[in-house]
């Protein structure tokens, strides 16, 4: 019921807003994100203690307690409905297009009667908005830019969202009675950004038990199709699987096949077709004799290769070096010991210092860098100079009664880059840090070649090591800015300044494509989980990924490297 609830709360959050309400907007939306945070299920809360409990979590008052009540209760919140019917337009399908706010929303609905997305392109394309006082062709022009980014990541994923579901779900299928084998496939086993689908491959001696069991999941919203060997569903969470029980002397080249990514796969079939072979979703053939299927490594090895990783398989040059045997050697999904971006409750986090270090040293970690937020992001309670000392003496004292052996915290910042590429914070302050990251937050507006200008300057000065989240995107959300990628890994290369990828799954920041050139260049990069959470250390796995799909070595990332190792390769 959570994320229903979530949803729900959030809206009342923003139309409470509309309406030009105080606090309660802020009240609603903290209350959405301690939900959504919750491991257990309000409903099963709520059946326990009753509103006695509801009102123990963070940020929920008797008020809010009882709309929670009336929803476990009734399934439905009055006051939301009333609110909608005063303003009935699709919050959430406007509010995630670029630039578009409450106040803009209210002014649509009032002058143009729109509710939709879709209604709003439409008017947008006409050259309706500029009628509206204080719209014009610039914000006509980012809107439709905005909609178009939108559509292009429609029903696609986020994989470190999906994740933990698809890997549940695939444990489920293996205790299946019969089953020898359970794998994903596809964009998941390759680690993509984002995925369009879910594609399972097993081995069963019964195949109608794991069918019937797949169909009949929990998290299954709609059976497509239900076949002997194969199956189609769509999950509750949005996203269809796909579902195929194989023969074990073709599961190899099934996943092979299923693996992808088609580029990958038709660049691998024309070279069995040269050699003489015929490959497909089945085996390796030879005239009509199968020469390989069980394993993917003898599918490889047959046709002249070595094994490669998923990560790498794009047809972006991995088939040529692995004959070669000049594969890269990847970073692996253990190697790192710290995490330099760590936000806490000083900002935006949820979490204490101590908390923080606790949950990385519980993952194995060694060392983390304490970087909330500076003061010109003034909605996250960004630092001052002040308040960054008073927390460089918090750090001092977490440090004194940490407990735990070998582990440290490091002073940092998330510096922000002024639009003309000065920071928020004195260079005094700055230098007494262990490690400043910076990053933009603001004006994502500009030319390539003045934001370029401005992270350039950013980067020279000597007290910054670190480019947090370089392109600023945010997946399905907001296109990166422009900037020429070339000139920043010159810069960083110069200035010895470490490129960031940000593992936070909706940013992957910098992206596979960029990290290559990064690694090309002789540039150093940092894998951070831009923790919010203390939960979220579990995401440094997908910038590990992002990472291996970018080439990048252990000797390319520094955090792979101890304490004292690492703070050599800054500045
Ligand atoms: P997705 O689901 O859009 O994130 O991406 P994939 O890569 O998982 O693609 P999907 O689910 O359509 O197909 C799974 C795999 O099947 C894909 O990675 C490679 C293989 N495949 C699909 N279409 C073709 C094709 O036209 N030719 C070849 N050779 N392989 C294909
Ligand atoms: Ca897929
Ligand atoms: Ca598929
Ligand atoms: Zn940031």
């Amino acid at each position: 019921m959570n994320q229903e609830l979530v949803k729900i709360l959030r809206e009342i959050s923003v139309l409470l807003e509309i309406k030009g309400v105080e606090f309660k907007p802020q009240a609603y939306e903290k209350v959405a994100h301690s939900i959504e945070m919750l491991e257990e299920d309000v409903k099963e809360i709520y059946k326990k203690g009753g509103i006695e409990a509801l009102e123990k979590i963070s940020g929920v008052g008797r008020g809010i307690a009882e709309k929670i009540e009336e929803y476990i209760k009734e399934h439905r919140i009055k006051d939301y409905l009333s609110l909608k019917k005063e303003l009935p337009v699709d919050i959430d399908g406007l509010s995630v297009v670029e630039g578009v706010g409450p106040k803009m929303i209210l002014k649509l609905y009032e002058e143009l009667k729109i509710k939709t997305r879709d209604q709003l392109e439409k008017a947008a394309r006409a050259g309706k908005l500029k009628s509206i006082e204080g719209f014009g062709q610039k914000t006509e022009e980012n809107i439709l830019r905005s909609i178009d980014f939108l559509k292009k990541e429609h029903g696609r994923f986020i994989l470190g969202f999906v994740m933990p579901e698809v890997r549940a779900i695939v444990e489920k299928i293996k205790k299946v009675d019969g089953v020898e084998k359970a794998e994903f496939a596809g964009s998941i086993r390759r680690m993509q950004e984002t995925v369009g689908d879910l594609d399972i491959l097993v081995i069963s001696k019964k195949p109608s038990a794991v069918m019937d069991f797949f169909v009949s999941m929990s998290e299954v919203e709609a059976v497509y199709a239900k076949g002997d060997t194969k199956s189609s569903i769509r999950l509750k969470l949005g996203m269809d699987a796909d579902l195929r029980v194989l023969p074990p002397e073709s599961f190899g080249a099934a996943l092979q096949y299923f693996t992808g990514d088609k580029y990958h796969n038709i660049e691998l079939r024309q070279i069995a077709i040269k050699q003489g072979y015929k490959l497909n979703e089945y085996g390796l053939y030879k005239d009509k004799k199968i020469m390989a299927g069980q394993t993917e490594e003898e599918i490889y090895q047959k046709l002249g290769f070595a094994w490669m990783p998923p990560e790498l398989r794009a047809n972006r040059g991995e088939l040529e070096a692995a004959r070669e045997n000049k594969l890269p050697k990847l970073i692996e999904y253990s190697d790192l010991v710290g995490d330099l971006q760590v936000q806490t409750d000083w900002t935006d986090g949820d979490n204490s210092i101590k908390e923080m270090a606790e949950a990385a040293q519980k993952i194995g970690l060694k060392y983390i860098c304490i970087t909330d937020h500076t003061k010109t992001l003034a909605m996250t309670g960004g630092s001052d100079e002040k308040k960054l000392l008073r927390q460089m003496a918090a750090i001092d004292e977490v440090n004194r009664e940490f407990q735990g052996p070998g582990f440290k915290v490091l002073k940092g910042a998330e510096v922000n880059i002024m639009k003309d590429g000065t920071l928020d914070i004195d260079d005094e302050t700055l230098a007494k840090l262990d490690v400043a990251g910076v990053s933009v937050h603001s004006n994502f507006n500009m030319s390539e070649k003045d934001m370029t200008a401005r992270i350039i300057r950013a980067m020279e000065n000597p007290n910054v090591d670190i480019l947090f989240h370089p392109t600023g995107r945010v997946i399905k959300r907001r296109e990166a800015y422009k900037v020429d990628m070339d000139e920043l890994l010159k810069t960083a290369k110069r200035t010895k300044t470490v490129m960031e990828i940000d593992a936070f799954p909706d940013r992957l920041d910098l992206k596979d494509e960029y990290i290559r050139k990064a690694v090309e260049t002789g540039v150093k990069l940092a894998i951070d989980s831009d923790a919010h959470s203390a939960s979220h250390f579990q995401y440094l796995e997908y910038g590990i990924a992002q990472a291996r799909r970018g080439w990048a070595e252990k000797k390319d990332i520094i955090n792979t490297k101890d304490l004292e190792d690492m703070l050599k390769l800054l500045k």
